[in-house]
């Protein structure tokens, strides 16, 4: 695709939502810069297929050092990309572990996103740059009202959605006192075979994986109850995009409009290699078995638990499809299906190169 002239600032380009976002603007012609941790190990695996050589005539795909706790780092890089559009999909995104780190949660997520909207303005680009901010579902937390949707008021149950809280609202705040081009998607859970491996899906596409090859003999998981909306990662970075391209700056649900339990999850993985699972006992005690062999597959593990835990969440994305034209297209069995073969080829290269 020729150059279309646009510019744009991916925070968390090296993540799995960065990742898709890369893609499709550069497909579209963007011109791509992306903000990346230093790391001690390789964190760029995400976008190596979308890297170009520095010395390369007219790269489209660049990435800077950055970090959202630095703000003379982000003004910098801000000053010389001139980002027509900023994607702030930077955060400590693990729920579980913002009970660990919630100073650096907030430090990250909420004040994150505050040095991005001053570097803005600081800047004199409040004009010129528009603004998309990765807001969740986690916002709704304790259920107040099903499906959620735009209207649905607020309850935050952990350090990181209580931060995110306050990225929304800094976001509202900026659009409504400077008149900036700022919008909230409220996206539902997305996932995709590019999904981190300690979130629950990939951490059980994954040890499908295993287990069917042999490599592993069981999945210790949580709370087995707990009910998500799970949409397809490229779909929705599409709803990110369509959300900035609009006139007017406004705040957006993402979801599927259907919810499935944990448990369900499981089963479904397992049925794709094809392991029939029974489950057997009730909470703590509960193990999912090999129906064949009677074999302790899934275990539950209390560890997994969290100090609050969201139980419900199922969104409703009339507005995104009235006013966007967004609509999602794969079904969650079918994302299911799709990570688990990802994870078959990944799990068999990863057993052969230890081996070598
Ligand atoms: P990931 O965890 O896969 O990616 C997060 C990205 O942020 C990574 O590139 C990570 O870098 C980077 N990052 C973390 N901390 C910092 C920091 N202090 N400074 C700069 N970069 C940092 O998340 P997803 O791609 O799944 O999600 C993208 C965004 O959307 C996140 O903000 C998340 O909270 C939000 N969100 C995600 C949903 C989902 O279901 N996936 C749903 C709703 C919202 P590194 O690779 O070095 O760790
Ligand atoms: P979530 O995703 O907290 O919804 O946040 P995650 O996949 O971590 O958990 C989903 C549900 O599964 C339960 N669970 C477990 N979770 C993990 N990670 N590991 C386990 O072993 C396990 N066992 C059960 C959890 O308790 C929870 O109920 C994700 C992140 O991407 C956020 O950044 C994003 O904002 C929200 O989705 C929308």
């Amino acid at each position: 695709m020729a150059n279309n002239g646009k510019v744009a600032l991916i925070t968390g380009a090296t993540g799995q939502d960065g990742a898709y976002l890369s893609e499709l603007l550069l497909s579209k012609g963007y011109t791509v810069h992306g903000v990346k941790r230093r790391s001690s190990s390789f964190n760029t695996g995400r976008v190596e297929h979308l890297y170009q050589d520095p010395h390369e005539q007219d790269r489209r795909f660049i990435l800077h050092y950055g970090d959202l706790t630095d703000s003379t780092n982000l003004i910098r890089i801000m000053q010389q990309t001139q980002p027509d559009e900023v994607y702030n999909l930077a955060a400590q995104s693990h729920v579980a572990v913002s009970f660990e780190t919630p100073e650096y949660t907030a430090n990250a997520d909420a004040v994150g996103t505050l040095r991005l909207l001053e570097a803005i303005r600081i800047l004199g680009l409040k004009d010129k740059t528009r603004f998309y901010q990765a807001s969740t579902s986690e916002l709704y937390g304790l259920v107040q009202e099903v499906p959620q949707r735009e209207t649905t008021p607020f309850y935050p149950r952990s350090p990181y959605a209580a931060a995110k809280l306050y990225g929304y609202w800094i976001v509202v705040n900026y659009r409504e006192a400077y008149g900036m081009h700022a919008s909230n998607g409220i996206l539902f859970n997305h996932e995709s075979p590019l999904r981190g491996e300690t979130f629950v899906t990939r951490k059980i596409t994954r040890a499908v994986a295993a287990i069917k090859q042999g490599f592993q003999d069981r999945l210790f998981l949580g709370n087995l109850d707990a009910r998500r909306d799970w949409g397809h990662a490229r779909e929705y970075v599409r709803g990110m995009w369509l959300i900035t391209q609009q006139d007017q700056p406004d705040d957006y649900v993402l979801a599927t409009g259907e919810t499935t339990l944990v448990r369900d999850f499981v089963t479904r993985a397992f049925a794709e290699v094809d392991i029939a699972i029974e489950w057997a006992g009730r909470g703590v005690e509960e193990k999912g078995l090999c129906s064949r062999t009677g074999r302790t597959l899934v275990e539950v593990d209390p560890r997994y638990f969290r100090p609050t835990e969201v139980d419900l969440l199922i969104g409703d994305p009339t507005k995104a499809k009235e006013r966007l034209g967004w609509v999602h297209e794969t079904k969650w069995d079918q994302l299911c299906a799709e990570m688990v073969a990802a994870d078959m080829i990944t799990v068999a290269k990863e057993q052969r190169r230890n081996a070598e």
